[in-house]
Parts: C-alpha cells; structure tokens; sequence
C-alpha cells in the first residue's frame, strides 16, 4: 500500500491555516494511504521553544489529528523525538546532503532573517531532518503545502544520491500530494503574510482552539477593503484568481477563499454568491462557518488535552509502532553506509 509521513510542529497556537493546509487533508488520506502524522518536535526546537510549553504543545498538536478525526487505530500518531531513527537517518543524511543544496532553501532565508549568524545550525539542516522523516518509513508520498515544496524536492534528491552513493536501491523517491486550492492562507491583519503560529499578532489568525466570540472578534477586525466583492472576472479559464487581482486585493480575497475552503466550495461558486456585496455581509457569513466546522473540534481538543494521559498512551503506542517500521530500514542504511553493529 502507499505510504504517507507527514507532521505539525509544536510549537503553539495552531491555526485555521494548519488545518485547512496539512490536518484536515490528513484526514481525507486515511481511507487511501497506510498514514504516519508525526508530531515533529525535534523540528521545533531549531528555534527556541519553552520546554514545559513544548510539552503541552505536542499534546496539542495530537489533539488536533484526534479531534479532526484520524483514526489512531488504523494509523500512526507519535512524536517524532520518540523514535531514535530519525535523529540517526538525519546524521547520515548530514553527510549525504550537500552545502549548496541547503544554501537554495528560502525557508531558512525567511525563517533566519537577516541575522543569519544567530541562527541555529538545526533551522540550516532542517530539510536533511525532514528528509530523514520521510525517508526512515520508506514514505512513497507527502502531502505538501506550497511552502514545503522545495523541501520535498531535497528529500527527493537526498533519496537519489544515497542511493547512487552506496550503490544500492533502497530509498523510494517520495512523491508530493499537492491539494487544489487556498492551501496557502494569509495573515488576518496582511494579506501579504502568511497565516502563522508565530505572528506576535493574535488577530493575525483564527486558532483551532477559538471559542464562537473569539472567531467573531478576529473576522470583524480582520483587514478587509471598502469595495464590493467582484464576479467571476477575477477568474482565469481554469476558475483560479488572477495574479493582478490578488495583488490589489490580498486581504480581501484571502477570506473569500478561507470562506470557500471552509465550505468545500470553488472561489467561482463563492464569487456568484456573494458578488456585488459588502465586507460586512460577507463576514457574517464567514463567521458562521467558521464556527460551525472549528467549534466542535476546539471542545474536543480542549476534552484531549486534559485527558493527557489517553493522548500520551496514543502517542506512546504510535511510537512504538513506528519504531518497528523504521528498524529494518534503518538496518539496511547502517549495512549501506558500512557502520560495523555486532
Ligand atoms: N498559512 C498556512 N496556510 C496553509 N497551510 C499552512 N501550514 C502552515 N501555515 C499554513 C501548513 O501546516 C503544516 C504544519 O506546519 P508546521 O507547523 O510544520 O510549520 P510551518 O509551516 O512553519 O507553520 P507555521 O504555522 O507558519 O508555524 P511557525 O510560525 O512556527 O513557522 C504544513 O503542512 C504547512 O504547509
């Protein structure tokens, strides 16, 4: 069967953008793939987490699969750091990996700014991680949002050149699962940004943990513009929003297409629903669907997240089985790379 890896950091606040982007798509995998959800927080330490908070954060992030409905029998949910191959898989891959394949990364650009000096050594070789995650399963696809893509493209070419390396066939080039539209949304406050756990601004997203007043609060602040909503025009041949028109117009079509993902609907569907309205209209109606698919699934990740002991029996359990995947692979690239295990 194929084989799915895929994985949230911990690292607080998770967001509509988090669910419409990676959790909700995990969700709709399950019936087709043999699926691993990787709570990654070995990735979330590139970048300084408080340790209590990471504790509570990766409960958090497993919530969130259990509450959007992964179905932790028949799949594998587990933290990352639980399973030793993949800081084992990550070394070797250090090795395999190449300066120069890093230095093209634009999420280190973004994520390090402009002081790249004080950056730690783990954000540089977090696609080799990444690789390693992926890699250690022997995963044959990953669902990839729009910013993970140039990561998966080094996963595939770290696959390819161990390969030739050891002269052997063991690693599979994982494929992406690319999924339509709005999977890239924008910051409430900047339509130019996008949506992310670590905006300093609260009212820069809508969590998944938002009560009804919360969401309310956060849609009516959110930038918006004076101008009516436009018909389909803003549409190209294949129903996808013109360059020009997303440009003039960022926050005002982030949330026509936050509201059409909400509602499993095209942005055209949304366009002829709503053309000739007002902002404040539409907000209302964007509200209520907001409320309606995130309100139930808050409860019940705040349900999870004091039952901790039922989340880290999944997490545990989950760990152990995803260690028993990653052992003969892990035997194969000890044997491949020539480390002496008597
Ligand atoms: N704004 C977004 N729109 C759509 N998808 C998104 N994802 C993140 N932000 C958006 C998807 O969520 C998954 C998990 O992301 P992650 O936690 O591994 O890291 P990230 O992409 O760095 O997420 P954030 O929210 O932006 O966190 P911070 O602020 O900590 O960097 C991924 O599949 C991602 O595509």
């Amino acid at each position: 069967m194929k084989r799915i890896f895929s994985g949230v950091q911990p690292t607080g606040n998770l967001h509509l953008g988090n669910y419409l982007g990676a959790i909700r798509n995990f969700v709709r995998l399950q019936d087709d793939y043999e699926c691993i959800f990787c709570v990654v927080d070995m990735h979330a330490i590139t970048v300084w987490q408080d340790p209590k908070q990471l504790v509570d954060n990766t409960r958090e992030v497993a919530a969130s699969y259990l509450a959007a409905g992964v179905n932790p029998e028949k799949h594998i949910i587990f933290n990352q750091s639980q399973v030793s191959a993949h800081a084992e898989l990550g070394w070797v891959f250090n090795c395999v990996s190449r300066i120069g394949w890093l230095n093209r990364m634009t999420q280190f650009k973004d994520k390090a700014g402009k002081n790249r000096e004080k950056a730690s050594t783990g954000l540089y070789v977090y696609p080799n991680l990444m690789a390693a995650d992926i890699l250690a399963y022997k995963a044959t696809h990953v669902p990839v949002g729009e910013d993970q893509k140039q990561h998966l493209e080094l996963t595939r070419d770290i696959a390819i050149k161990f390969n030739n390396d050891f002269n052997v066939d063991l690693f599979p080039v994982p494929e992406p699962l690319i999924f339509g539209a709005a999977t890239r949304i924008m910051s409430l406050r900047d339509g130019s940004k996008k949506m992310s756990k670590s905006d300093p601004s609260d009212y820069s997203r809508i969590t998944m943990m938002d009560d009804a007043d919360t969401v309310a609060k956060k849609i009516k602040k959110a930038t918006s513009d004076p101008h009516l909503i436009p018909g389909a025009d803003v549409l190209d041949e294949n129903g996808k929003l013109l360059d020009d028109a997303r440009k003039e117009r960022p926050e005002a079509f982030n949330l026509l297409s936050i509201y059409a993902a909400l509602n499993d609907k095209e942005l055209s569907d949304v366009l002829g629903e709503f053309e000739g309205k007002g902002f404040a209209d539409f907000k209302k109606s964007l509200t209520d669907v907001a409320v309606t698919k995130l309100g139930p699934m808050g409860s019940e990740m705040k349900r999870l997240m004091d039952d901790k002991s039922y989340v880290d029996s999944v997490l545990k359990q989950g760990a152990d089985r995803a260690a028993k995947l990653a052992e003969p692979v892990m035997k194969e690239v000890f044997d491949a790379v020539g480390f002496l295990r008597p």
